[in-house]
């Protein structure tokens, strides 16, 4: 038995290879590839029965209903609608008796809208409302006028050729109340914009973003200013240094938000993901910046509430999803170096400052673990899902950092929980242990708890 199988394949190898024949792509006529141009092929000379088994992909569309030909030999493909700009796949198959499938040509077609650029597009949004006040009793003096007009314009654009692209975003604001708007003059301002360049594995970005993963120094950190990166080929590894403005800068003030060495917050992020093929990723953060972050008004006890507070951060951070993702692991350590009101307040408002706080280091940690111990779990015949975690958390009472204003700070936790999902019905219990004033500092309150929900 085994050798007849040897035997066939066999046979059908040299049959396969007797027929051996590749189709031609003809170049596009006018140099670029148009959305609605005709695509020509040249084949060999075959046989009517196998011009018949032909089959023609685009994106694994069967396009077969609209490929012609007069002579066997040179065959058309009109595109029925006008194909997307950008780069699609064209395949040619032949199917074998038996079912099988023989793939005999395979192209990439880029198409373009014209000779200039492989893809360029504008778009605009406009939003545009007019309110006439009908009542006009009893109006306290210095309200505006009866009528009143506010609008908002979202342009999106890009440009792409070769291995570049420009992508750039922005959204205007217009308002008949200059007061309404971020800069308080005029009648148009700007909400926020973003121009991102890319050429092969190079990224640079200018305007509104969040750069690389969060942790534990830096989250929901996006803000106005500058970016470069670089990442490898595959996406497994990059590495992006970053200017950003410490404070939250709408509106066409402060330029690119990064000219003021007291509102800029520095810093890289650099990730790896050491095992190809793996949900494995292992990202450090660096940062360093001063001034008040826009969460953190003066006193409120959240990091970075000082206007000229300055320091440091830096965390180790990785991720992982085992055992078909049923496993999720997140496990971070991060340390500072940062001096809570810069230079210091005048606390009594006569012009001499009278307290100073010194630079202070602090350390986080944190573990975070979601075990689905099953994968496909049933309850009286219905679907149910059941998952436990685990989190560690330890942030010392001296740990900040200027790009990490919201963070939890000063606190020692550890929290166990579980959550279901049954037949519709979604449940979460846990049990936590907290407490505050992790560096036992002699004059700060101190409190434990225990909660369960
Ligand atoms: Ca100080
Ligand atoms: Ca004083």
């Amino acid at each position: 038995m085994k050798s007849l199988h040897f035997l066939a394949v066999a046979l059908f190898a040299t049959v396969a290879s007797a027929a051996d024949w590749t189709p031609e792509l003809m170049p596009p006529e006018q140099g670029v590839r148009a959305p609605l141009a005709p695509v020509q092929f040249l084949l060999p000379a075959l046989p009517p029965e196998t011009l018949e088994k032909l089959a023609l992909e685009l994106d694994s569309f069967d396009v077969t209903a609209y490929v012609s030909s007069t002579d066997g030999r040179h065959a058309v493909f009109t595109p029925p609608q006008p194909i997307g700009q950008g780069k699609h796949e064209l395949r040619l198959v032949e199917y074998l008796a038996g079912g099988q499938m023989l793939e005999r040509g395979r192209w990439t077609l880029e198409i373009r809208s014209g000779e200039g650029y492989r893809e360029a597009s504008l778009k605009g949004n406009l939003v545009f409302n007019l309110t006439r006040r009908l009542a006009a009793h009893n109006l306290a003096a210095g309200t505006p006028g009866p009528n009143q007009a506010d609008g908002a314009v979202s342009l999106r654009g890009a440009l792409a050729d070769g291995d570049w692209k420009l992508t750039g975003a922005a959204d205007l604001l217009g308002n008949s109340q200059h007061a309404q708007l971020p800069r308080r003059d005029g009648p148009i301002d700007l909400a926020t914009f973003l121009l991102t360049a890319e050429k092969g594995p190079v990224v640079a970005q200018v305007g509104h973003h969040a750069v690389g993963p969060d942790s534990l120094v830096m989250q929901g950190f996006s803000r106005r200013g500058v970016s470069a990166g670089v990442k490898s080929a595959d996406g497994g590894a990059a590495l992006t240094a970053f200017a950003l403005n410490t404070g939250n800068v709408i509106g066409f003030q402060e330029g690119l938000g990064v000219g003021d060495a007291d509102k800029r917050t520095v810093g890289v992020v650099a990730s790896v993901k050491p095992l190809a093929g793996q949900d494995l990723s292992i990202w450090g953060t660096w940062v360093s910046g001063a001034g008040q972050d826009q969460t953190g008004a003066g006193g409120s006890g959240v990091a970075g509430d000082a206007a000229r507070s300055k320091g440091q951060a830096a965390a180790l951070s990785g991720y992982g999803a085992f055992l078909d993702k049923r496993l999720q692991v997140r496990a971070e350590t991060a340390r500072s170096h940062f001096d809570a009101d810069g230079p210091g307040t005048d606390t009594n408002g006569d012009g001499v400052i009278d307290s100073d706080l010194p630079y202070r280091d602090g350390s986080s940690h944190l573990l975070m673990l979601n075990w689905s111990p099953w994968d496909k779990l049933e309850a009286a015949g219905r679907p149910a899902a059941l998952s436990f975690g685990l989190e560690r958390r330890h942030v010392g009472t001296w740990f900040r950092s200027p790009a990490a204003a919201g963070a939890v700070r000063d606190t020692d936790l550890w929290k166990g929980g579980l959550h279901f999902d049954w037949a519709g019905v979604h449940g979460d219990a846990s049990l936590a242990r907290a407490g505050d004033n992790v560096d036992e500092q002699p004059n700060v309150a101190r409190s434990r708890s225990i909660l369960s929900t």
